[in-house]
């Protein structure tokens, strides 16, 4: 274990669609951390000496907690930020419970096909076709849940808001649309889930959450996230969704 931190240090790997559903909560929540970007080829050992899994994201608290799954890192965040408590649907036990099988239907289901089909070579035996249609097949249920809501501003995973659902499995989606862009963008029928992802990445927020930073390494000065060009408070700035046609 290192001395004892006086800010809260985040382990993260850009791309890492994980690592990114924690630091969009760190955004939104209005938290502010010292981000170390990790080579994952190259796991600094300060990192592995906190947590052996050897996984990102990882998050060490001010009070020295060692927070090393990301939807708890997102907890942690939400916690920490009042105005956000309707993501987690606090008072609302039936949307929570949605809430989490659709994580979990996300971590334990979709992320695997994703990866069988995604990073094929890596697992020889499997059929990359017969995960992509699984992959599919679970798309096509979220879309439909977005399908039909009263108006693009309400195309969301639970109810009419967004929610930890949306927060946490826009990522993966993302990083599925990478392999398989083509069934989701000249398929009329997807458009749902389409403008439900282009709301994060066409969002003012997408720049901040996705700045590049070379590896980190102990010689190199503390990096602080997120930051804003425009501000050099730790307040966060408010959201701005891109503007959405009706169709
Ligand atoms: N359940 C973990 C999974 C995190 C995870 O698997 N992250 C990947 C990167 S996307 C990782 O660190 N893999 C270890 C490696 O590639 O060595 C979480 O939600 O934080």
């Amino acid at each position: 274990m290192t001395g004892p931190a006086r800010e809260n240090i985040l382990y993260s790997f850009r791309r890492c669609p994980y690592a990114m559903r924690a630091r969009w909560a760190i955004i939104r929540t209005g938290q502010v951390v010292t981000l170390r970007e990790v080579n994952l080829k190259e796991k600094p050992k300060e990192m592995l000496e906190i947590s052996s899994k050897g996984t990102v994201p990882i998050l060490l608290t001010k009070d020295q907690e060692v927070i090393d799954e990301s939807l708890e890192i997102m907890t942690w965040s939400l916690k920490k930020d009042s105005d956000q408590l309707n993501i987690i649907r606090e008072n609302d036990k039936k949307s929570r419970e949605i809430i989490n099988q659709l994580l979990k239907q996300n971590d334990d289901v979709f992320k695997l096909h994703l990866d069988k089909f995604k990073y094929a070579c890596r697992y020889p035996g499997e059929d990359p076709d017969c995960h992509k249609e699984s992959a599919r097949r679970i798309l096509y249920e979220w879309n439909l849940r977005l399908k039909g809501k009263s108006s693009p501003s309400s195309n969301w995973l639970v109810g009419n808001n967004e929610s930890l659902a949306d927060w946490g499995i826009w990522p993966f989606v993302r990083q599925y649309m990478h392999t398989d862009s083509k069934w989701i963008n000249e398929n009329h029928e997807m458009e749902p889930i389409r403008e439900w992802l282009n709301k994060f990445t066409r969002s003012n927020l997408f720049e901040i959450l996705m700045l590049k930073q070379k590896p980190w390494s102990k010689t190199h000065k503390p990096i602080s996230f997120p930051r804003y060009s425009t501000t050099s408070s730790s307040k966060n700035i408010a959201i701005t969704w891109p503007k959405i046609e009706s169709t």
